[in-house]
């Protein structure tokens, strides 16, 4: 009789380990690598600006092409979105979690969740503000610091012996995201202490083209003109150009416009002339990811840090009409 009883238990178990098999295939403990897809989580931040959908299709695109199952989430620009979709990975044993925080506070909790259920974890495009670095495990996007100083030495040589002062209105990205952050102190360091450079205004636009609109108004009507307009993307200075060619100023020319990003739309206008200079940044970071996640799924060291490769494109470069299109 206990023998029966036995028997009809061990039959149950396996029952119920067949069906957890068939619902959570991932959880069957088979190591990714040996036959089996690595499973990324992947929660993007919105979809705000042309450089936000590039990244999103740079990231799905790499994902199907290097074999990796994705899965894919948008927090529609709210930060506990973000959070949600971190804990729905970490509940669905996801191999690797990548993200692009959409700023840099606040991820501390989560981030310890996803320690202690042994994930790794990608920043990716965006950092985080957290006590224990090693919460992170390595970070792959833009160095900031340095397009913030690109911008600032597009201008040192935009302006190069004239008399100042040189008025600037800054349009800046969304506050406490790394982006606002960097390229707001690699500009002001790199103009450093020249008392012609004055920072009359500076203003949040959120990344977002119709903020930008509103920015700029609120610049027209808050200083009594402005020289050099620096936005910290392109999405909020083709608001801003918008407005001002409206208002019957002329972009490129009354005002001296530097952007950042480099999505095709400025592009046009820095060939129309209308933009004086791009500092590039680029969002096709779908294959560093996917390859960083293989490495970190088969347990592999990988570089803390892993900064593109970018540039600067202005009206200093003799090449300027033979850009080539950039697909976002
Ligand atoms: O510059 C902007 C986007 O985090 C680098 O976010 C990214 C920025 C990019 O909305 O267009």
């Amino acid at each position: 009789m206990k023998m029966k009883k036995a028997l009809l238990m061990m039959l149950l178990l396996a029952l119920a380990a067949g069906i957890l098999f068939l619902y959570f295939p991932q959880t069957t403990g088979t190591q990714p690598g040996n036959g089996r897809q690595v499973i990324l989580g992947f929660a993007q931040l919105g979809s705000e600006s042309g450089w936000r959908i590039g990244n999103t299709r740079s990231v799905i695109q790499a994902a199907e092409k290097s074999g990796i199952q994705l899965m894919y989430k948008n927090a529609e620009q709210k930060q506990e979105n973000q959070i949600k979709a971190i804990r729905s990975f970490i509940a669905y044993q996801v191999d690797v979690i990548a993200f692009a925080p959409i700023v840099e506070d606040g991820w501390e909790n989560v981030l310890m969740e996803a320690r202690d259920a042994g994930i790794p974890v990608i920043c990716s495009d965006r950092s985080v503000n957290v006590p224990d670095e090693s919460l992170v495990t390595c970070f792959v996007g833009s160095d900031f610091y340095a397009e913030g100083r690109r911008a600032a030495e597009y201008l040192i040589r935009k302006t190069q012996g004239q008399d100042g002062p040189v008025r600037i209105a800054e349009m800046s990205g969304t506050l406490d995201s790394t982006p606002m952050r960097y390229r707001a102190l690699g500009f002001r360091e790199t103009l450093g202490d020249d008392p012609r450079f004055r920072i009359v205004f500076s203003q949040s636009g959120d990344f977002l083209r119709s903020r930008g609109r509103e920015v700029m108004e609120n610049i027209l009507s808050g200083t009594d003109g402005i020289d050099v307009l620096y936005s910290h993307n392109d999405a909020m200075t083709l608001g801003a150009i918008e407005l001002l060619e409206e208002r019957g100023l002329r972009p490129g020319k009354d005002i001296i416009i530097i952007t950042v990003d480099g999505e095709q739309g400025a592009i046009d206008l820095l060939k129309q002339g209308k933009i004086n200079c791009v500092v590039e940044c680029t969002p096709m970071l779908g294959d560093m990811i996917m390859s960083l996640a293989k490495k970190l799924a088969r347990g592999e060291e990988v570089p803390k840090v892993t900064y593109s490769q970018e540039t600067v494109f202005s009206d200093f470069d003799p090449g300027l009409q033979s850009i080539p299109a950039r697909g976002y």
